[in-house]
């Protein structure tokens, strides 16, 4: 495997002071790139010499077993099968969170060094640890989200671990307090695992930055294909896309059971396309911006980043809702519009009778957008294509002025003890650290920053301008195509979704504030490796009831997505009732085991020993495991038990 960028050994954040980051960093001559989309980018396919795919002779995806009662397997697991398992005592969280350390350990660290993670949570264990010994109790509240090892963008503000926004300048910097939702995922019952990489600052910080690359976190890999560009520059052959490009490897490589991404302009929507899961970004004010280090709050949204649209409807339940500390929630307040359990509306057969638009898609995604096409009308929906785009947006973009509003705001919040209180003190310390901080350069930093923001200043008015053109341009685009044909909304011919290749409705819906879902649909051959292409689902206003059902009823009869070959199972991913030594078998060994220890009181909910849950270990463990033995002698029949206690 090619060099790889060094930065991703760094101890923990907050354990380096910036001396020794600097000193530990030595960084290549920066190098001038091609322009990407601000906060999101869909890289060109690699035109060089054909590379060597380090997974092509292998399986190019892992198979995965099915969970049943007795048998547990981490790979591609949703949250229901997760919260069974662990209802069951066949799996606990602490164990849940040890398995994805192990996967971390493998695929992240070592291996393909994904370089999803820029820190783990070393707190994580023991947060799983309580919650098990608690779960049980009377007067718990098992949310949720209940023991279910969670990560987060580190945009997303925690207490006990640095949120970073991936800024060299920002290493070890500890917010006073948790972000709205991630008190909400708390509430609910998750373990936060730890924080993701992602194209530094929602790729704001300049132009040309490759998707993924942080200055604090390095390159993160596409798990489809995770090497090196040959003759680049430590950037990836097959980019993640981002901005929130390490919740797109995590989920997508199974390093964390969910992901939370945020998205300014695509940057939920192109990873999660990128790395074959499923995004939803929600409509601007369904979820709090309080706490997330922010491009602009004119556009701004967190939201899920999950394998299965379940999944993400769940953790949409969980993050959503009003929060006085950001008034754009206040929509919230308006019954309809904002869900506290959007599983509600996984309707399998939403498609029927559903009226889809599908705008124009890119010649290269043909086969699949017709496959899909196919495959939603057979679902009994009727598909209109349309034979050009929605009217685009003419209005200038409004993320500069916001940045300088909103990172000021955000920075001005950290401990007063933090150096960097403002932009302008970013821009600085970059300045002084250029070598570890600007190898692609500041430039929007520095636009942003020399905008006056001042009430009534000209840039004030013209912002104002640009963006209530922006809002007025895109919505009136958006709500007039899906009114149908006769311009009318709510009769007959308005579309349910328009429906686009890929991460395609980003930029328009972006600027309205309006949602989209992103669902795997195919993979495609590019550089010789099989990648992920995905379909997304976008409507209007807080419409995530009706796009989130049309997206899982595609899921359900298209079944797109394939977990990736370079992070297979490990044996530590599978958990057998009854094996109570712990060697993934179930045998006389665990037979021993128990009948030793028949009358004894169990040690925790999670005994191994204790195969019925009862809190001892008695005869009908015994007999319990008898009946889960893999080998002949040890299920032969059990001696006379009488009682079971
Ligand atoms: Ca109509
Ligand atoms: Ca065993
Ligand atoms: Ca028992």
């Amino acid at each position: 495997m090619a060099h790889r960028y060094p930065i991703r050994h760094l101890p923990p954040a907050g354990l380096l002071s910036r001396v020794m980051l600097a000193a530990s960093l030595g960084l290549a001559a920066p190098v001038l790139h091609a322009q990407q989309g601000a906060d999101a980018d869909t890289p060109p396919a690699y035109r060089g010499p054909a590379p060597v795919s380090a997974f092509g002779s292998g399986p190019i995806f892992v198979p995965v077993q099915p969970n049943t009662p007795n048998r547990f397997s981490l790979p591609e697991t949703t949250v229901k099968d997760l919260q069974q398992a662990m209802k069951t005592r066949l799996v606990s969280s602490e164990e849940l969170v040890q398995m994805y350390l192990a996967r971390i350990a493998a695929f992240d660290d070592a291996g393909p060094r994904l370089n999803a993670y820029l820190a783990v949570n070393p707190q994580a264990a023991a947060i799983a640890r309580a919650k098990d010994q608690a779960r049980f109790l009377p007067g718990t509240t098992v949310g949720p989200l209940y023991g279910v090892p969670v990560a987060l963008k580190d945009i997303v503000d925690t207490v006990d671990q640095p949120t970073t926004g991936g800024a060299v300048g920002m290493a070890g910097s500890v917010p006073t307090r948790d972000a709205f939702i991630t008190r909400k995922l708390r509430e609910a019952g998750a373990v936060i695992l730890g924080k993701l990489t992602l194209t530094e600052f929602a790729n704001f910080v300049t132009s040309g930055m490759p998707g993924g690359y942080s200055s604090l976190g390095g390159y993160g890999f596409n798990p489809y294909n995770p090497v090196v560009l040959p003759g680049g520059d430590g950037r990836p052959l097959l980019s993640p896309a981002g901005s929130s490009s390490g919740s797109g490897i995590a989920a997508a490589a199974n390093l964390a059971a969910l992901t939370i991404g945020t998205e300014t302009s695509g940057s939920i929507l192109s990873p999660a396309n990128a790395n074959g899961i499923v995004g939803i970004k929600p409509t601007v004010g369904l979820v709090s911006r309080d706490g997330i280090i922010p491009i602009t709050a004119d556009q701004d949204t967190a939201g899920p980043m999950t394998r299965t649209v379940a999944d993400a409807a769940l953790l949409l339940g969980v993050i959503s809702g009003f929060d006085p500390a950001d008034p754009a929630t206040a929509a919230c307040q308006t019954p309809g519009r904002c869900f506290s359990d959007y599983t509600q509306f996984l309707n399998p057969g939403a498609l029927a009778g559903a009226r889809i638009l599908v705008p124009p898609f890119p010649a290269n995604r043909t086969a699949q957008m017709n496959a899909a096409i196919a495959l939603m009308e057979a679902a009994g929906a009727t598909v209109v294509r349309r034979p050009t785009a929605l009217t685009g947006v003419t209005a200038p973009g409004i993320l500069n002025y916001g940045q300088k509003r909103d990172v000021n705001a955000y920075l001005d919040r950290l401990p007063e003890t933090w150096p960097i209180q403002s932009l302008a003190d970013l821009i600085a310390f970059n300045n002084a650290n250029a070598a570890i901080a600007l190898r692609y350069g500041q430039t929007q930093f520095i636009a942003s920053n020399a905008l006056d923001i001042s009430p009534g200043s000209a840039d004030t008015l013209t912002y104002i301008a640009n963006r209530d053109l922006g809002f007025a341009q895109s919505r009136t685009s958006i709500d007039g195509t899906m009114d149908g044909p006769d311009g009318l909304r709510g009769t007959a011919d308005d579309y349910d979704a328009v429906v686009y290749s890929g991460a395609g409705s980003a930029g328009l819906w972006a600027r309205a504030g309006y949602p989209s879902v992103v669902v795997p649909l195919a993979f495609v051959e590019q550089d010789a490796a099989q990648i992920p292409t995905g379909i997304s689902f976008a409507g209007r206003a807080f419409g995530e009831p009706k796009i989130i059902a049309l997206a899982y009823a595609f899921e359900q009869i298209n079944r797109g997505r394939r977990a990736p070959a370079s992070a297979p199972a490990l044996p530590t991913d599978t958990v057998l009732r009854g094996d109570v030594n712990g060697d993934r078998a179930v045998n006389n060994l665990d037979l021993a085991i128990v009948t030793a220890r028949v009358g004894e009181t169990a040690t925790g909910p999670y005994d191994k020993a204790d195969i019925d849950g009862n809190g001892r270990i008695t005869r009908n463990d015994v007999a319990a495991l008898r009946a889960l033995c893999s080998t002949k002698a040890c299920a032969a029949p059990a001696a006379p038990t009488g009682a079971a206690r």
